[in-house]
């Protein structure tokens, strides 16, 4: 009995992606600077647009160079599922990362980074980690996250129900083949 296989694999992935959205964050979709991209000269300003809107407060963008000192130029601006920073003239070529924590529009925080090369050095200077960080900032982000529900449960409970899954449709398949 193939199909009780099929129907179950079916009801199980269907469940999957479900419970997926449920738990869903935000993603990013796109940016500017573009991931893994060259620049010339460094951007006025770094763009990273979600798919779902984010969420007004505590979101933050950092710009880090190749010396680990900061280039973001200010506090980041969110509009929509876009979320903005200004960025100061950048210094030594190389590799810049920027980094971004937002809450995610389900409420969750959702931080990753994305990075560009620049290939010819600019006139700026970055400043210290200490120096770039807003003022309280982390203690804020930091009671955003308590107030999440973690996934694992729901990872867990997809995973016992695939493999109960399985286990039945092994077992009909047996029992029927014989
Ligand atoms: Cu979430």
């Amino acid at each position: 009995m193939r199909r009780q296989l099929l129907i179950w694999s079916v009801a199980v992935i269907g469940l999957l992606i479900g419970t997926g959205t449920a738990w869903a964050h935000n993603v990013l979709v796109n940016s500017d600077p573009v991931n893994g991209s060259s620049v010339a000269a460094g951007p006025a300003k770094v763009t990273l647009k979600f798919d779902l809107p984010v969420q007004q407060s505590f979101s933050t963008v950092t710009v880090l160079g190749p010396d680990g000192l900061h280039y973001e130029g200010g506090p980041s601006q969110v509009d929509g599922n876009s979320v903005s920073a200004p960025v100061n003239p950048l210094g030594a070529a190389g590799k810049y990362t920027v980094g971004y924590r937002i809450v995610s529009d389900d409420g969750h925080p959702v931080s990753g980074s994305i990075s560009f090369t620049l290939t010819q050095a600019g006139t700026g200077k970055g400043v210290p980690a200490a120096a770039a960080q807003p003022e309280g900032d982390s203690a804020d982000s930091q009671d955003s996250e308590s107030g999440g529900i973690p996934a694992w449960p729901w990872i867990l409970g997809g995973v016992l129900l695939v493999a109960a899954g399985a286990a039945f449709a092994l077992r009909m398949g047996r029992g029927s083949d014989d």
